[in-house]
């Protein structure tokens, strides 16, 4: 599947609000893999899909997760917005055949983040916080580290939404933890 193609398919599925977001996320993405090194058609593509299941139904979401179990599975405990994440790499595999493994991760990881990601981990998930349709506060804090830093910008991604998770009393899954350590401890 091409950049194009993934476009048209998302073009067909999702609504033109998130449609926008997704071609924002692919644009963001290719930028900060030609800045920071890495596969521009990849990171356009796993932007592009990202999001390609998230207005399936919480159902349908949670059948696709416990038809494929993995490191992902335990989501399934915690807020239902993190499992269009897990279930997007399963659809995009399933019916489009993409076998891509740091592509699918890519997805997998988008919402939450884990421990040790990948370059296009980092990008795909710092895409998603900063692509130009987001408006919300810090996002322009997040902007500017990514000129910088991938890793602050990372960083700062999830101590913002670890922050606001906590302020509003909700549960932090606890690979969005890890990957929050994983980063704090690299900083000087
Ligand atoms: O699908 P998008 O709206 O583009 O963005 P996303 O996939 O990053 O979803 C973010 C939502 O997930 C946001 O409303 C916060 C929520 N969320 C719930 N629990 C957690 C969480 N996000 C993280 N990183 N960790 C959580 O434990
Ligand atoms: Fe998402
Ligand atoms: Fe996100
Ligand atoms: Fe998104």
């Amino acid at each position: 599947m091409n950049i194009d193609e993934a476009k048209e398919t998302i073009k067909a599925v999702l609504p033109e609000k998130r449609f926008v977001h997704s071609v924002g996320v692919s644009q963001t993405a290719g930028e900060l893999a030609k800045k920071y090194g890495g596969d521009e058609e990849k990171a356009r593509l796993a932007g592009m899909l990202h999001d390609i299941v998230k207005y399936f139904s919480d159902a349908e979401l949670k059948a696709m997760i416990l038809r494929k179990p993995g490191t992902w599975s335990d989501c399934l405990q915690y807020s239902d917005k993190l499992w269009h994440a897990p279930a997007g790499a399963i659809y995009v595999q399933e019916k489009y055949g993409l076998n891509d493994a740091d592509l699918l991760n890519a997805i997998i990881y988008h919402t939450t983040g884990r421990k040790h990601m990948s370059l296009l981990e980092k990008i795909i998930f710092l895409a998603d916080y900063i692509e130009p349709n987001r408006d919300f506060p810090g996002v322009e804090e997040v902007r500017e580290a990514a000129k910088r830093d991938l890793d602050h910008a990372v960083l700062l991604e999830l101590q913002k939404t670890i922050t606001h998770l906590l302020s509003k009393q909700q549960s932090v899954y606890p690979k969005t933890f890890e990957a929050y350590n994983d980063l704090v401890q690299k900083q000087i």
